[in-house]
């Protein structure tokens, strides 16, 4: 029988709102500093956007009021946006063109995954739970974590594929 598509071993993007604190750069130790940051995971760079004014309700990535953002997303609806189908880690070109491509947010810092490792977190690092450490081979170390537990598996999933496909590049 003919064999059907198989899923992409690892993703090629993958974005959300999770909240994350580095706890090493550049091998020496630094204050933990928790955010809310939209995070998106581009083939094998992971890249951070701060939200602003933080804790708000409604997209906090956006900096202006509610009717500005709501503009701001039609200004950056494209047909092809629409036409393209969402990746399978569901990243779709909106929430791309609201995020880094709309101008409104810069990634705060992006950490390349390549040469890194993925674990969930021991108790001695965070109290929270769902926490996952991701180090990088240049000596930077974060913690990520969501309340969603579903979410957070989703994303150690993928961070973890992205590490293995970019194990010897
Ligand atoms: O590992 P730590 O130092 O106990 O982490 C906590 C502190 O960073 C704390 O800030 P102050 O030291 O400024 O009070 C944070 O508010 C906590 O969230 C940190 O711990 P968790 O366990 O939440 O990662």
């Amino acid at each position: 029988c003919p064999s059907s598509p198989k899923p992409p071993t690892s993703p090629s993007e993958k974005c959300g709102v999770l909240n994350v604190t580095k706890i090493t750069e550049h091998g020496k130790k630094v204050r933990k500093n928790w955010t809310s940051s939209w995070t998106v995971l581009q083939g094998s760079t992971l890249l951070f956007a701060k939200g602003q004014g933080g804790g708000t309700s409604w997209p906090y990535y956006h900096s202006g009021s509610l009717p500005e953002f709501l503009l701001s997303l039609l200004s950056n609806w494209r047909p092809s946006a629409k036409k393209r189908p969402a990746v399978s880690y569901g990243c779709s070109g909106l929430d791309r063109a609201s995020s880094f491509g709309g101008g409104q947010s810069k990634p705060e810092f992006t950490v390349d995954l390549r040469g890194g490792s993925v674990d969930w977190a021991s108790k001695d690092k965070s109290s929270k739970k769902h926490v996952i450490e991701v180090k990088t081979r240049q000596g930077t170390e974060l913690l990520i974590q969501s309340e969603n537990d579903v979410l957070i598996n989703d994303w150690y999933r993928a961070l973890q594929d992205t590490i293995s496909t970019h194990a010897w590049e």
